[in-house]
This record gives C-alpha cells, sequence and structure tokens, in this order.
C-alpha cells in the first residue's frame, strides 16, 4: 500500500457539462489530495504520446479530435493506492455499462459517438502514471514528497 500519483482528466465533455467541481468533489471526498491543477485544450501532440498504446484501433482518431476540441482538467491525484482507488470511482470504459455510484456510471451515457465520451481518464498502472504526468505536468517529475 504505497503512496502513489495519478493522472487524473476531465474529459471535455466533462468541462463543457459542468462536472468538473462535480468529479473533484468526489477524489476529494474519497479522501485523495489534488496535488496538482490545471485548464487547457490539450495539443494534439501531447495526445498522441499520451495515447499511443491506442494509435491504430478504430477509435483512435475520433479520440484524439474529440480531446482536442476544448478545455479539460489535468490533475494529479495523490494517495496510498491512488491509481486503482481513482479507477474504481471512474467505473468502467463504456458508460452505459459502468455502475451506478461511479462518475461515469452516474454522469455519462452513450452519444451515439464513436468514441466514448465518458468524463474522466485514470491512468492504469504506476508505469502509466508516471509516464503520463511527465506529459502533462513536466515540471512536477520529482518524487514523491
Ligand atoms: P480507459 O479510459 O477506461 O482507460 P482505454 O484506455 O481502453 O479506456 O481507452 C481510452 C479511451 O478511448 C476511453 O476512455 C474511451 C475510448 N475508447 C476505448 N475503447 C473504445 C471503444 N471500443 N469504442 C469507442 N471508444 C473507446
Ligand atoms: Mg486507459
Amino acid at each position: 500500500a504505497s503512496l502513489e500519483r495519478t493522472l487524473v482528466i476531465v474529459k471535455p465533455d466533462g468541462y463543457a457539462r459542468g462536472l468538473t467541481g462535480e468529479v473533484l468533489r468526489r477524489i476529494e471526498a474519497k479522501g485523495y489530495t489534488l496535488a496538482a491543477l490545471h485548464v487547457t485544450t490539450p495539443d494534439r501532440e501531447r495526445l498522441a504520446q499520451h495515447y499511443a498504446e491506442h494509435e491504430g484501433k478504430p477509435f483512435y482518431e475520433p479520440l484524439v479530435d474529440f480531446m482536442a476540441s476544448g478545455p479539460a482538467t489535468f490533475v494529479i491525484v495523490e494517495g496510498h493506492r491512488a491509481i486503482e482507488g481513482f479507477r474504481a470511482l471512474a467505473g468502467a470504459t463504456d458508460p452505459t455499462a459502468a455502475l451506478p455510484g461511479t462518475i461515469r456510471g452516474d454522469l455519462g451515457r452513450d452519444w451515439g459517438l464513436k468514441v466514448q465520451q465518458n468524463i474522466v481518464h485514470g491512468s492504469d498502472s504506476t508505469e502509466s502514471a508516471e509516464r503520463e504526468i511527465g506529459i502533462w505536468f513536466p515540471d512536477e517529475v520529482s518524487a514523491l514528497r
């Protein structure tokens, strides 16, 4: 049970729908710490790095287009087992299947698009988390306090 940092993104759909505060509220209510936070419209170069594992998949281009479509909130979330813990808060990738009680299950739905607009991103492993934090928070790559 080691102290971890995870990269959370409130994606452009969540930002546009005014759900940033609701997502951050759930993270804080769970007991995690917001270690850093900024709002920006992500550039395609960094999105390509961030989503490199999905390059070539049918949803890749729509995913990058969607993520570049407007402002999003980037957050470093900190806590013991925060990576697994935030993935549990977020729920399943498909917001229709995501369980009620989760961010995606309570707040998301299928909008009939090629890409799942599912409100949040959360890193899926310690390696992903450090890699993704390095992409979006180049000045925050130092070790945990
Ligand atoms: P997650 O965001 O749950 O880690 P992922 O890493 O597999 O899911 O995919 C990244 C994003 O791409 C996901 O949040 C939404 C979109 N996506 C994934 N699989 C998809 C699919 N089969 N159809 C449409 N969009 C998809
Ligand atoms: Mg993922």
